[in-house]
């Protein structure tokens, strides 16, 4: 069963209230915006970019060891990535995304190979 889309953010008009002192949820507030409702965390894609000179089974490697792809997975990323000039290496929020991917730069870096890296929200 897919997950339930959120619901949108109800932006509650202005009530009484003590100004400067935050709001609890769903409660009215002057000058303050509540949101009803929670939200899950954006997800951030890794993607990885196709150059002409990083090794394929080094490529692997990273998605096996960074990316936690069985061996088949990471060979179809990496081949959709050499086919296709891009691939998604792994969905995560952002932070997790972030530190992934300057984790594999670095580790690329650091063996003289010019794999481009990226994020972007899903
Ligand atoms: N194109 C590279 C080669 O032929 C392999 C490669 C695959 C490089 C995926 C980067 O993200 C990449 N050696």
């Amino acid at each position: 069963m897919p997950a339930p889309s959120p619901a949108p953010v109800q932006v509650l008009a202005a009530g009484p209230g003590e100004p400067g002192k935050p709001g609890r949820r769903g409660e009215r507030r002057e000058d303050t915006l509540v949101k009803d409702r929670t939200r899950k965390p954006a997800r951030h894609k890794v993607l990885l970019h196709n150059d002409d000179y990083t090794p394929m089974d080094f490529v692997v490697h990273l998605l096996e060891t960074i990316f936690h792809r069985s061996p088949a997975e990471a060979t179809r990323i990496m081949l959709t990535t050499h086919e296709s000039g891009i691939a998604v290496a792994g969905v995560y929020t952002r932070e997790i995304a972030e530190t992934k991917a300057a984790q594999a730069t670095a580790e690329a870096r650091g063996n003289g190979y010019p794999l481009l890296v990226t994020t972007e929200p899903e």
